[in-house]
Formats: C-alpha cells, sequence, structure tokens
C-alpha cells in the first residue's frame, strides 16, 4: 500500500501502475486463473516455454509490503491452478524480485511462474 495525498489513506490502487491496470481488466493480458484476490497472467516477455505471473489484485510493492496472509494463500492456490492450467506436472520454478539488486522492473509484488522444460539445479 502507499498513501493517497489527495483521499489522505492508505491505497490499494495505484493508477500509474500496469499491474493494477491488468488486474482491473484495462490492460488485456493472456489470463490464466482469476479470483476475488488475485490474477495470473502470461509474461510479456518470456524466459521458458511457461511463464505466468501471479499477481494480488491490490496493489503491495513487493513481498515485504505487507502483504495480509489471505492474499499469500490465494496466490499459492493461483500457482496451484497456473500448474494444472499449463499441465507442469514435472515440476516448476516460482521466483519474487524485490529491489534493484533483484532487478524488480515492476513496482507491483508479482510471482514468476517458470516452467515447461528442465530448468536446471541452480537458483538463476
Ligand atoms: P520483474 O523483473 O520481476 O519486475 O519482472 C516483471 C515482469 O513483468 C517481466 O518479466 C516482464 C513482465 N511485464 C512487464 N510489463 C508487462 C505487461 O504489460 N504485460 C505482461 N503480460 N507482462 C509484463
Amino acid at each position: 500500500p502507499h498513501w493517497d495525498p489527495l483521499r489522505k489513506e492508505l491505497a490499494l490502487t495505484d493508477t500509474d501502475c500496469i499491474f493494477c491496470k491488468i488486474a482491473s481488466h484495462e490492460i488485456p493480458s493472456t489470463i490464466v486463473y482469476e479470483d476475488d484476490l488475485v490474477i495470473a497472467f502470461d509474461d510479456l516477455s518470456p524466459q521458458a516455454p511457461v511463464h505466468t505471473l501471479v499477481i494480488p489484485k491490490d496493489h503491495y510493492r513487493d513481498i515485504t509490503d505487507g502483504v495480509p496472509a489471505e492474499t499469500l494463500a490465494a496466490m499459492t492456490h493461483a500457482i496451484d491452478e497456473v500448474a494444472r492450467a499449463k499441465g507442469l506436472t514435472d515440476g516448476f520454478r516460482v521466483i519474487t524480485n524485490k529491489g534493484a539488486d533483484a532487478g524488480q522492473t515492476v513496482m507491483h509484488f508479482h510471482m514468476h511462474v517458470l516452467g515447461g522444460k528442465p530448468l536446471g539445479e541452480g537458483l538463476l
């Protein structure tokens, strides 16, 4: 959440955030799964045969931004739904970036679900 100076309250939508616009269907995406709390959609520049992003519909900057437990649970459920929809029966990798050293480019919390081929044993 971030402070909204006009409404003088903590805001859960950032009008300049591209993932907020995807969550509200203002910007189109290839949706893989959706419920009240989260949406999963294919990454624009896939790094693996399957590369889907799972995001909370509310705006949190990253995994450390006070994401409610209910929302985190909805995200893990969505990851399971993505794996099922994409046929990731042999496994997959989940990555989330926070901040500059991790190379986070979109400042709306998201988990990358990567799979569809053997990804190797290393983390990177
Ligand atoms: P990160 O480095 O973790 O912040 O990755 C952000 C990811 O978001 C990156 O893999 C590309 C993806 N992305 C950025 N803009 C869009 C968009 O407008 N639509 C979709 N589907 N993906 C996007």
